[in-house]
């Protein structure tokens, strides 16, 4: 779709949305959380966290390296460009940088990113319950 498209095929800028994650051993939970992210815009912009942030914020290395989260997020359907999260305190540079109108987020960060208010619309969506990169984890190491 050219860039000054919109999905109604009106030429009038796009609205991008943006959001974050480390996404590694993808699940539903974050399939539902990008596909309701793209729902709020007509592209969406994913920043994946590097993998030396993933040890930072979860204090281990991701199963999958960020070249291949990089990878499995830039091949959905509902994403339309990628880049690397380098650190969580660049969500301002990031919004203005890919001209993003909107945010969003599970609600797991609820309030985290409101003082990005200014700049575009915050979004909190509800987590999906139940699943989780980690559990996922154990789970295979239990029944490995
Ligand atoms: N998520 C969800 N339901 C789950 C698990 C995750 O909706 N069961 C959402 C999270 O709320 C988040 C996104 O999926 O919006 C990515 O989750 P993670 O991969 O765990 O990433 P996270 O550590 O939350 O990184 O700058 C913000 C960080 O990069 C977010």
């Amino acid at each position: 779709m050219p860039d000054d498209t919109t999905k109604s095929g009106e030429t009038t800028t796009p609205r991008t949305v943006i959001t974050f994650g480390t996404f590694d051993v993808l699940h539903v939970g974050h399939i539902r959380i990008l596909k309701r992210a793209a729902s709020l815009g007509d592209r969406l912009v994913v920043g994946v966290s590097a993998d030396a942030l993933n040890e930072a914020k979860k204090g281990r290395a991701p199963v999958f390296s960020q070249d291949e989260r990089l990878e499995i997020i830039g091949s959905l359907k509902f994403v339309d460009e990628v880049f690397v999260e380098e650190s969580l305190e660049l969500k301002r540079d990031y919004i203005v940088e890919h001209k993003a109108d909107v945010l969003a987020m599970g609600d797991d960060w609820k309030g985290r990113f409101d003082f990005v208010s200014d700049l575009c619309e915050v979004v909190y969506f509800p987590r999906t319950p139940s699943v989780s990169t980690t559990e996922l984890i154990e789970h295979i190491a239990n029944t490995a």
